[in-house]
């Protein structure tokens, strides 16, 4: 696994016990017979997850997690104090399953989910006393916390991706699309890990991933999953490629082998980058080449042309298809 991104982890997980109840009766100076008051157990700490907008990996989390028990019950019918939650963080996207690959939980949002609750405390010897036995010399134990070994997948959430074979300006994209800052060079699979950036414009943000190109090896074929959430592809293929048609449908049909229905609802854009290296003959034959219904813009980092007209149409088809506070 690379560093710094991780979409796969296996961790163990166990929330904590709960206390004791206490065996306790009231004594004072010169009062030795006081009744029962042991107080009760606290709860142990619950397991929680929760997804982070900011987080983009799974790297950070650690392989045993353990959340805190609850105290014991204390005399004078004090119940011990509560074990604290362990609150594991993760990104928009992740999922989580049991061993058998039950899916557990889905986290979608920021909310706090309860994966693993903590035990509850035992009843001290204060809630024991009844008309015959006024002095109980027994309370109860807390319930242990539960736990086991779960697995993380993750499969970012993202408005849009970046789909092309290895140095067709993916990366070069995103950096002028959005704060992100990838590396970019000319030299095959450059990116290693999916980048992720946002794009401020208007009233939207709107998140894109940039994956490692796909087609030559499996490399970036790993990382497709990370597509199957956005609604936006750009599909980037270089000027001056030789058949745009045919790069375009070979793209398409890596996509469909990893999942045949990954395309479904999304909408498509073909960019034809680095336009700076072809000349207008060639422009009006690339057009005539590529698929009739496909939108299409030519696009360059070096004369700018493209960006904006590329934006507006990123921006309406947002507006026209997709409910902005859906957006991730
Ligand atoms: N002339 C020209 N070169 C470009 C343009 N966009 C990108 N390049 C160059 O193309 C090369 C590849 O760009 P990247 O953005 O790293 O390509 P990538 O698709 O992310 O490549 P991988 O990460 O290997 O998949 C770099 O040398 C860029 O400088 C452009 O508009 N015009
Ligand atoms: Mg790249």
């Amino acid at each position: 696994m690379l560093k710094k991104f991780l979409d796969y982890i296996k961790i163990y997980c166990r929330s904590g016990d709960g206390g004791s109840g206490a065996v306790h009766f009231y004594r004072k100076k010169f009062f030795y017979k006081g009744g029962p008051d042991g107080g009760n157990g606290g709860i142990g700490g619950n397991i929680i997850i929760k997804g982070n907008k900011q987080i983009d990996t799974l790297i950070h989390l650690k392989k045993y997690n353990k959340a805190m028990y609850g105290s014991s019950g204390q005399k004078n019918n004090m119940t011990g104090s509560n074990g604290k939650d362990l609150i594991l963080e993760v990104p928009l996207g992740t999922i989580i399953k049991d061993e058998k690959e039950k899916i557990l939980l889905e986290i979608i949002n920021n909310k706090e989910n309860i994966l693993f609750k903590g035990g509850k405390g035992g009843l001290g010897n204060c809630n024991f006393k009844n008309s015959i036995n006024q002095t109980p010399q027994y309370a109860q134990k807390g319930i242990s916390g539960v736990g086991g070994w779960i697995i993380l997948e993750l499969k970012i959430l993202a408005d849009i991706g970046l789909i092309g074979y290895p140095n067709a300006g993916k990366s070069t994209l995103l950096s002028l699309l959005t704060n992100a800052k990838p590396k970019i060079s000319n030299y095959k699979l450059t990116t290693l890990i999916p980048n992720i950036g946002v794009l401020f414009y208007r009233d939207f943000n709107i998140k894109i991933i940039d994956i490692p190109g796909i087609g030559i090896n499996k490399l970036g074929n790993r990382f497709i999953k990370h597509i199957e959430h956005n609604k936006i592809l750009i599909f980037i293929i270089p000027a001056d490629t030789n058949n745009h048609n045919n790069e375009y449908k070979i793209l398409v049909k890596k996509l469909k082998f990893y999942n045949n229905k990954i395309l479904e609802k999304k909408k498509k854009i073909l960019v034809i980058s680095q336009s700076d290296k072809i000349n207008d003959n060639i422009k009006k034959s690339i057009i005539k080449n590529i698929p009739k219904d496909l939108p299409y813009i030519f696009l360059s980092y070096i004369t700018n042309e493209g960006l904006k007209e590329l934006k507006n149409k990123l921006y309406d088809i947002m507006i026209k298809n997709f409910d902005k506070k859906k957006l991730t």
